[in-house]
């Protein structure tokens, strides 16, 4: 509903004429730009993410093709995904599909690096959900594991692994909350 107040109210200020100068501004927690087509798209309330990115609820996410180690994965200006709902596990792997007509395996967000079994997102959001393939995550033959990449397994679930192995990725970016100033 905030949301679609503050749409409205943008409309109606492009409405008002030349008189009134239109200023957008960001709300926090700070949406995290990648470019000034990124500005563009997020104030089209019909398509809030980036060409090339898939919404789901308030966020944007991107399959990055590109193999990477899970630290030069986390760039760009956005966060490796975080993942808090079995519905948004799903909504991952069918990007990933879309994208590539395939299941490889892909980073995410999480990572136990600073504690063994306590894990955070790198976007700094709460680890409330978990989506394990059978058996993991379990430090596989002694070695500390400490990042997920997912389509894992039968079931194409979550798994420990070394973070300097390169994957593809899934990052992701908050959709923009515009707010309308008319000076
Ligand atoms: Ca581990
Ligand atoms: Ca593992």
């Amino acid at each position: 509903m905030a949301m679609l107040t503050l749409l409205l109210l943008l409309s109606a200020a492009f409405t008002l004429g030349d008189r009134m100068t239109a200023r957008l501004q960001f709300r926090n927690p700070p949406c995290l730009l990648l470019s000034d087509d990124l500005v563009t798209f997020a104030a089209d309330q019909r398509n809030p993410c980036p060409r090339g990115w898939f919404q789901f609820n308030s966020r944007c996410f991107m399959f990055v093709k590109t193999a990477r180690t899970w630290p030069n994965a986390e760039y760009l200006g956005a966060n490796l995904a975080s993942v808090h709902s079995y519905e948004e596990s799903q909504f991952l792997q069918a990007v990933v599909l879309i994208t590539t007509g395939s299941f490889p395996l892909t980073w995410i967000g999480g990572f136990d690096a600073v504690q063994d079994r306590l894990w955070f997102w790198s976007d700094g959001s709460k680890f409330d959900h978990e989506s394990w393939a059978e058996g993991e995550p379990n430090n596989n033959n002694g070695a500390r594991e400490p990042c997920i990449h997912f389509n894992f397994g039968a079931e194409n679930g979550w798994n420990d692994v070394s973070c300097g192995k390169s994957y593809p990725s899934v990052c992701s970016i908050r959709t923009c909350l515009i707010l309308q100033t008319v000076n």
